[in-house]
C-alpha cells in the first residue's frame, strides 16, 4: 500500500532530514506511526498542493500555513501529482471516523486521507509538526522542507477536547480569542467554551436586558482600567464562525444560580429583596444567588438560553451551576430541575459543572467534573443514569493553578501543577465510579482571576494545554512521560517562533 514510496534506495543517505523532526515528533501523539526507511518528501517552489470540494477549504488553510517561511507559491489545484494530495472518502477505512485521517508520506508525495474535513483539518496539524521548526517562522527562511517518510493512522480517544478561557473575570477582546482558537486547533482541541458571566462580569449581549452588558461589562477583577468589555452578538457570531473555520465548536456558559453579581448589579430584580449588591472586584466565590422563588429569575434565564442557543452551531450549552454555597440544596436542586430542561427546550444538550449531578434531571446532561478529590459518589450515580462526563479535575486540568509558588500568575488553591502532573493521569478511570464509556472527554478551563494580558493567558496555557490535549486525543496506549518531555522540548522552538509566551518549564529540556 506504500505507493508513494519509491525512493527507497540511494537518496537517503545524501537527503538527511535536516531538523531532528521525526514521524514520532507530533504532539498529540497519533495512534498509529509507522516510519519508512526512505527518503522524506521535500516541499520545493514546484511542489503543488492537490484538492476538491470540502477538501478545497482545508488544502487552503494548509497552504496559507506553508507560504511565509517557505516563500514558495504551493498553488491549491484540482488535479496534479509529486505534491501534497488531501481527498476525502477515499479511504474505505471506518476505524478513522469522522476526525482521524491517514497520512502517507513518501519521496514522491504525501497523500491526506479522511473521512470528513474535520479529519483533514487534523491531519493537517500534523503536517504542519512534521516540518522543521522554522516552518513556523513569520518570513522566508533558508531550510531543506522535508517532512519524513511513513505512514500515520490517526484518531482521537475523545469526541470531547476542550479548552475554556473565563471571559468574565478579565475580559479578553475578539483578538486574542482568535489568537487563542489558532494556538489550540494545532493540537486538535475542537471545543472551547467561553465562560461569559460570573459575579464581577457579564460578556455578552442580551436582547431585553441591556444592562447585563452595559453595567454588567465593567472591570472584572482587573485593575487600572483593564478588564472591561463585552461582546455584541455580533462579536460572537464572527468568533463562532472563526471557529468552526479550524474546526472548534464554542460552547457558551452563563453560570447560575451561584456567580451571578455581576448581573444581580445590573438587575437587582434578580436578588430576593430587590436590592442591588455592590460590584464586586474581588476574587472570592459563593456569595450570590438567584432567587430561585421569583418568575422574573425563570425569565431571565430563558432569554439568556434562548439567545445564547440560536447563537450556538453547537451541540453544548453550559448552565454553569458551580459553587451555588449561598443557595439552599432544595432551592438548588429545584431551580436546576427548571433550567436543566430548558436547554433542551432550545435543542442543546444540558452542560454544568458537577454540583448539577445532585438534581435528578443531570442524567441527560454532560456533567464536568472539576473536583480535586477522585470521589463524587453523585457523578458516579449520574453517569450510571445516563449522563456523560468531561474530566476537568482542578489539580490536573486547571490552566490557571500555579506552575509552583514562585511562577507569577494564578492561583494555587488546588495545588501547584507542573507539566508532569498535567500530564501523568488518566481520565478514563479517573473519578471513581464513573465508567471509561461515560466519559466524553477531557477539558483544561483557565479562569482568568489573574489574567491581565493574553501574554498572561499564553503563559499559563503553555505548555500545560499541549499535555491534556495529548490526554483527549491520543489513545492511553501512547501515553509516555519521557516520550511526551521530548516532543514537547522539541516543540518550544515552534512557540518561540510563533511569538507565544509560553512557560519554559524545568521539567523539560527546550531546544
Ligand atoms: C473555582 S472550579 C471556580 C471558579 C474560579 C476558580 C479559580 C469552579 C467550577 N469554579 O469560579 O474562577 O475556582 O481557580
Amino acid at each position: 500500500a506504500a505507493l508513494l514510496l519509491t525512493g527507497m534506495t540511494g537518496s537517503a543517505g545524501r537527503r538527511p532530514p535536516p531538523s531532528g523532526t521525526t514521524l514520532s515528533s507530533v504532539i498529540p501523539a497519533p495512534a498509529e506511526v509507522v516510519p519508512a526507511p526512505s527518503a522524506p518528501f521535500e516541499l520545493t517552489a514546484s511542489t503543488v498542493i492537490t484538492a476538491t470540494g470540502a477538501a478545497r477549504p482545508v488544502a487552503d488553510r494548509l497552504a496559507a500555513a506553508l507560504r511565509p517561511a517557505t516563500g514558495f507559491p504551493l498553488p491549491v489545484r484540482a488535479a496534479g501529482s509529486g505534491g501534497i494530495d488531501l481527498r476525502l472518502n477515499a479511504t474505505a477505512d471506518p476505524w478513522i471516523g469522522d476526525e482521524g485521517y491517514r497520512l502517507e508520506v513518501g519521496d514522491a508525495g504525501v497523500a491526506l486521507r479522511a473521512n470528513r474535513p474535520a479529519g483533514l483539518f487534523a491531519g493537517v496539524q500534523t503536517v504542519r509538526q512534521l516540518l522543521p521548526p522554522a516552518i513556523e517562522a513569520m518570513s522566508v527562511r533558508r531550510e531543506r522542507w522535508t517532512i519524513p517518510a511513513g505512514v500515520i493512522r490517526d484518531r482521537p480517544r475523545y469526541a470531547y477536547r476542550g479548552a475554556m478561557l473565563d471571559l468574565a473575570r478579565h475580559f479578553h477582546p475578539p483578538a486574542d480569542v482568535k489568537r487563542f482558537i489558532d494556538e489550540i486547533s494545532r493540537f486538535k482541541i475542537n471545543y472551547l467554551h467561553l465562560h461569559l458571566a460570573d459575579d464581577q462580569g457579564w460578556r455578552i449581549e442580551i436582547d431585553g436586558w441591556p444592562r447585563l452588558t452595559t453595567v454588567g461589562g465593567g472591570p472584572g477583577t482587573g485593575v487600572r482600567g483593564i478588564g472591561g468589555g463585552f461582546l455584541t452578538q455580533d462579536d460572537y457570531r464572527d468568533l463562532v464562525r472563526y471557529a468552526a473555520d479550524r474546526f472548534v465548536t464554542i460552547v457558551p456558559e452563563i453560570d447560575m444560580p451561584g456567580h451571578v453579581n455581576a448581573a444581580q448589579v445590573a438587575y437587582p430584580e434578580l436578588t430576593c429583596d430587590g436590592v442591588a449588591p455592590r460590584p464586586r472586584i474581588d476574587i472570592r466565590v459563593g456569595y450570590s444567588s438567584l432567587c430561585t422563588g421569583k418568575e422574573v429569575t425563570y425569565r431571565f434565564a430563558e432569554d439568556v438560553i434562548r439567545q445564547l442557543a440560536a447563537l450556538t452551531p453547537g451541540p453544548y450549552l453550559h448552565i454553569g451551576g458551580d459553587e451555588a454555597m449561598s443557595t439552599a440544596h432544595p432551592d438548588y436542586v429545584a431551580f436546576e430541575q427548571r433550567v436543566l430542561p430548558l436547554v433542551a427546550r432550545y435543542g442543546k444538550t444540558a452542560y454544568g459543572w458537577h454540583e448539577i449531578a445532585a438534581a435528578p434531571a443531570a442524567t441527560g446532561a454532560v456533567i464536568q467534573y472539576w473536583a480535586v478529590t477522585r470521589d463524587r459518589p453523585e457523578v458516579a450515580a449520574a453517569a450510571a443514569a445516563g449522563a456523560k462526563v468531561v474530566l476537568s479535575p482542578a489539580d490536573r486540568a486547571y490552566l490557571d493553578m500555579q506552575y509552583d509558588l514562585l511562577t507569577p500568575g494564578g492561583l494555587h488553591w488546588a495545588g501547584t501543577i507542573e507539566v508532569r502532573t498535567a500530564y501523568d493521569w488518566d481520565p478514563g478511570s479517573w473519578a471513581r465510579g464513573v465508567p471509561a464509556s461515560a466519559v466524553l472527554g477531557v477539558e483544561a478551563p483557565l479562569w482568568s482571576e489573574t489574567l491581565r494580558d493574553y501574554g498572561e493567558v499564553e503563559f499559563q496555557a503553555f505548555p500545560r494545554l499541549a499535555a491534556i490535549a495529548e490526554l483527549a486525543w491520543s489513545p492511553w496506549s501512547t501515553h509516555d512521560w519521557i516520550s511526551f518531555r521530548d516532543r514537547l522540548g522539541a516543540y518550544g522552538e515552534r512557540w518561540t517562533r510563533r511569538g507565544v509566551h509560553f512557560y519554559r518549564s524545568p521539567q523539560i529540556r527546550w531546544s
